[in-house]
């Protein structure tokens, strides 16, 4: 892998993402990529319908063949979870060009691999938002950036994003504080009775101190550590804005709701691919 000596551009994203805790990669994903997974989703508009209502949680655990529908609390809109199941526009983006290499390098992979903690579609509609969560006060494993004694890179989880419709003003975009991966002191609105929760609130992050909204084009990847101080803007907008979310982090740290990937799927996956969706094969006595 390139040093940041040897070069300029990768000085520039270690500078960036180090100040920042993220990176806005312009185009990461082709229009054909981007049309694929929309007509994926258009396909299932049947699941969505339920989110209109603002929530979707009697949506949730529906099965559409190995993916299943999830929210998170009743705002934040309807989730397509296990998604890589869903076809090969999605085992592609598994390990896309555009940031596995950035991934692995911030994750350290020569160390601690790389897996896919979580993998999902977000289609959100009129009113719906995420609370603020995370930041560098919270002592949750994953939230790891760089190593305390040496400065290596460990960061312990890292979302990529992708807009797979056009997210500006009022369509509910992603909002972070840009730098407070690195914060000592607790975001204000996470303070609560004297201790610094991790997540709190039931108002949209974008109202919170310090919240920059991060304006995407279809296509777009915003990559950034799970540690920053984020969530997402009240979409204000009538419609549903639509994202892909991709989160890494190192081989021990795999998988947020353990499903278990499909014989079909690990035969199609390619060996790189096969690697990060199951870095750890089952092991098990031959009897
Ligand atoms: O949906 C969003 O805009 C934010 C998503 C988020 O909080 C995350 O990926 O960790
Ligand atoms: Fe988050």
């Amino acid at each position: 892998m390139d040093t940041p000596s040897e070069n300029p551009d990768v000085a520039l994203q270690d500078y960036m993402f180090d100040l920042q805790g993220y990176l806005l990669l312009e185009g990461a994903v082709s229009k054909e990529d981007v049309a694929e997974m929309n007509v994926w989703i258009d396909d299932h508009e049947g699941a969505v319908d339920g989110s209109r209502r603002r929530g979707a949680s009697d949506d949730s655990g529906t099965w559409i063949g190995n993916v299943e529908t999830h929210t998170y609390g009743k705002q934040d809109g309807l989730n397509f979870q296990n998604i890589i199941e869903a076809g090969a526009v999605f085992e592609r983006m598994i390990d896309h060009p555009s940031w596995i290499n950035l991934a692995k390098r911030y994750i350290n992979v020569d160390v601690n691999g790389v897996s896919i903690h979580e993998n999902f579609l977000t289609v959100r509609g009129p009113g719906g938002f995420i609370n603020i969560h995370c930041g560098g006060h919270a002592p949750l494993c994953y939230l790891s950036f760089r190593h305390p004694n040496t400065g290596a890179w460990m960061v312990g989880q890292i979302n990529v994003l992708v807009a797979l419709t056009d997210i500006g003003p009022g369509d509910g975009p992603t909002v972070l504080v840009p730098g407070s991966h690195k914060s000592t002191e607790v975001h204000p609105r996470l303070w609560v009775d004297g201790e610094g929760k991790i997540s709190h609130g039931r108002e949209p992050a974008g109202t919170a101190v310090g919240m920059k909204e991060i304006y995407m084009k279809a296509g777009d990847a915003l990559f950034f550590t799970d540690a920053i101080s984020h969530g997402s803007a009240e979409r204000t907008h009538e419609g549903f804005r639509r994202t892909l979310i991709y989160r890494y982090s190192p081989r021990f740290t795999r998988t947020r709701f353990h499903y278990v990937p499909s014989a079909g799927l690990l035969e199609r996956l390619t060996d790189e691919q096969r690697k990060i969706i199951q870095p750890i094969p089952p092991r098990r006595s031959p009897e």
